[in-house]
C-alpha cells in the first residue's frame, strides 16, 4: 500500500496516500492500455504525426506554478501516448530497436520503482552484482574464458565506444590520464567509412580530433578493406603518428556489414594496436550457433561494444562496453571519491563498482536485460535473433525478382537495403532514374508517416541515390508482415 505520500505528492507519512494509489494505478492501467496493447496492435497506427508548430495546442507543454489535477494529468498522459511513436509496434522497422518485451518492462518499471544509481554495493546491492553476472555471461558469449576480464553498462553504444578510445589510450599511454594530452604523440584511430559517427565524435571529445580518425575503405558490401587499412596504418606511421586502435564494426548502421574481425585483429597485433569491435547492433548474433560466425575473431578482441537493446530487443537503453582487461576500466577512470568510495567502509570494496565509470549517479539498464534473459534463456534469445534473420531472408525472398525491387545486395545482417521504382519510373535510365530514385525515397516516407502505417528509413550512402533500409528486429514480425510492407511500399509510391 502507498501510504507515504503528501497532497503534493512528496514522500510524507501525511494524508494523500488513497488519492496517490489510485493516481498511480489508473495510470498503469492507461499506460498498459494505450501505450502497450493498442501501441503494439497492427489494426492501430503507428504513428498519428502532428507538425511541431501544432503539437504545443495539442499538449500543454509547459510546466506551471500551480500542480493539476490528476483527471487533467491522466488527460496529458493520454496525449502523450496518442502523439508518440509506438516504436514496439511491428511495422515500426525505422530503427535498430524495437518490441515491448513483457519482462523487459517489467524490469524497465521495478527500476524506476526502486530508483537505484549503480554506483556502491552500499545502495545498489542487487544491481551491483546482477551487472557483474550479466556482463560476465556476456564476455563468455564474445569467447573469453570463463567470461573473464571486465565490463559496464553505458548511457549507449556511442559512449561505450568512447570507452574503448580511452581504455586503449590509458593501454598504450596511462600518463594521459595525469598530463594529458602534451604527454604523448599524434594518436591515430582507424575504422572504417561506414562505422557509427560516435568514432569521430568520441574522438574529438577525448582530444584526439576527428582528423586523427583515418577513414579505411570498404569494399561494395560494406566490409572494412584489409588492405587499405593496412596503408592506411603505414600512412600514420611515416607521418610520425601513433597507430593507437582499429574499431571494427560488427553489424554496420546502414549496411549491416560484418568487418573482416580475424584478419583486423592481426593488425592490431603486428603493430601493438589495441582492437575494438563495435558490435552494437550484430553483437546480438553472438547468442546464435547459426549466426555467430559472422564475427568470427570477436574473441581476439580487447574491447567490444554490445547493445542488448537492439538485436536482442531489451528496451532501451541497454549498452555494455566489455573488455578483456580486467582493472583496466578502474585505472583509467577512477577518482576515488572520498563521500562514496570510502575504504574504511565495513563490507569488502572492492563490489563497490561505480569508480571503473566516468558516470557518478547511474541509472540501472541491467534489470530488464537480466530479468528477459531469466525468463526467455539464452535459448529463447538465439530463437528470438534466428527469427529475425530467417524473416529478412523471407523479405528477401519477396523482393528478388518482383517487377520495380532492386535489392542493393544480400544481407548479412537483418538489415535489408532496397530502391523500389515505381511503374511510372520504370522507362528511366542514367541520371535521369538516378534523380527519380533519390526523390521516391524522402516522398514516400512522408506519405508513410502521414499515413501512419509503418516507419522504415531511407538515407544515400556515398555516391548512391537514396534506399530505403528495413531493420527487423521487433520480436512480434511474422511472415505476413513482410508481405504487408512490400504492399505498403507500393501502395504509398503510386503516382
Ligand atoms: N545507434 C545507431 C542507430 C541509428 C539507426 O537506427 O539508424
Amino acid at each position: 500500500a502507498m501510504d507515504n505520500f503528501n497532497e503534493e505528492g512528496f514522500f510524507c507519512s501525511l494524508p494523500g496516500r488513497e488519492s496517490h494509489e489510485k493516481f498511480i494505478r489508473d495510470a498503469v492501467e492507461m499506460i498498459l492500455r494505450e501505450a502497450v496493447f493498442k501501441g503494439t496492435s497492427r489494426k492501430n497506427r503507428v504513428v498519428e504525426w502532428i507538425e511541431p508548430a501544432t503539437l504545443p495546442s495539442k499538449i500543454d507543454l509547459p510546466p506551471r506554478k500551480t500542480g493539476e489535477s490528476h483527471e487533467a494529468l491522466l488527460r496529458l498522459l493520454d496525449s502523450v501516448i496518442r502523439y508518440s511513436v509506438k516504436t514496439g509496434h511491428p511495422h515500426f522497422v525505422n530503427q535498430l530497436y524495437s518490441s515491448v518485451d513483457p519482462y523487459g518492462l517489467v524490469g524497465q518499471w521495478l527500476t524506476d520503482a526502486l530508483n537505484p544509481s549503480v554506483y556502491t554495493y552500499e545502495v545498489s546491492p542487487v544491481f551491483s552484482l546482477m551487472e557483474e553476472a550479466v556482463l560476465k555471461e556476456m564476455r563468455a558469449i564474445v569467447g573469453w574464458q570463463n567470461g573473464e576480464g571486465d565490463g559496464i553498462f553505458c548511457p549507449g553504444g556511442s559512449m561505450a565506444n568512447g570507452y574503448a578510445i580511452n581504455l586503449a589510450r590509458h593501454w598504450m599511454f596511462p600518463i594521459v590520464k595525469e598530463q594529458g594530452l602534451t604527454a604523448v604523440p599524434r594518436l591515430v584511430v582507424f575504422t572504417s567509412e561506414d562505422a557509427h559517427y560516435s568514432v569521430k565524435k568520441l574522438a574529438a571529445f577525448l582530444g584526439i580530433g576527428i582528423a586523427n580518425v583515418y577513414s579505411v575503405k570498404v569494399d561494395e558490401s560494406g566490409k572494412m578493406c584489409v588492405s587499405d587499412l593496412r596503408a592506411q596504418i603505414d600512412r600514420a606511421i611515416q607521418e610520425g603518428a601513433r597507430p593507437l586502435m582499429v574499431s571494427a564494426t560488427a553489424g554496420t548502421t546502414v549496411l549491416g556489414a560484418f568487418d573482416p574481425l580475424r584478419s583486423i585483429a592481426e593488425l592490431c597485433r603486428e603493430h601493438n594496436m589495441w582492437f575494438h569491435v563495435d558490435a552494437a547492433w550484430g553483437g546480438g548474433a553472438l547468442v546464435s550457433p547459426k549466426h555467430r560466425h559472422l564475427l568470427d575473431g570477436v574473441e581476439l578482441a580487447d574491447s567490444v561494444t554490445w547493445n542488448p537493446h537492439k538485436l536482442l530487443a531489451a528496451p532501451q537503453q541497454c549498452s555494455t562496453l566489455l573488455t578483456r582487461h580486467k582493472g583496466l576500466l578502474q585505472s583509467a577512470h577512477g577518482c576515488k571519491a572520498t563521500y562514496l568510495f570510502q575504504q574504511d567502509k565495513f563490507y569488502d570494496t572492492s563490489y563497490d563498482f561505480g569508480d571503473k565509470h566516468v558516470q557518478c549517479g547511474r541509472r540501472a539498464d541491467v534489470l530488464k536485460f537480466w530479468l528477459m534473459w531469466k525468463a526467455k534463456g539464452t535459448d529463447g534469445l538465439e530463437k528470438h535473433v534466428d527469427r529475425v534473420f530467417q524473416l529478412s531472408r523471407y523479405f528477401v525472398g519477396i523482393i528478388r525478382n518482383r517487377p520495380g525491387w532492386q535489392l542493393l545486395f544480400e544481407p548479412e545482417c537483418t538489415n535489408v537495403c532496397f530502391r523500389y521504382v515505381p511503374p511510372s519510373k520504370r522507362h528511366l535510365n542514367g541520371q535521369d532514374l538516378f534523380q527519380a530514385l533519390h526523390k521516391v525515397a524522402p516522398l514516400v516516407k512522408e506519405r508513410m508517416v502521414k499515413t501512419g502505417s509503418m516507419l522504415i528509413t531511407y538515407q544515400p550512402i556515398r555516391e548512391q541515390a537514396n534506399f530505403f533500409r528495413l531493420v527487423l528486429q521487433n520480436s512480434g514480425l511474422t511472415e505476413a508482415d513482410m508481405h504487408f510492407f512490400v504492399e505498403e511500399i507500393e501502395r504509398l509510391s503510386e503516382d
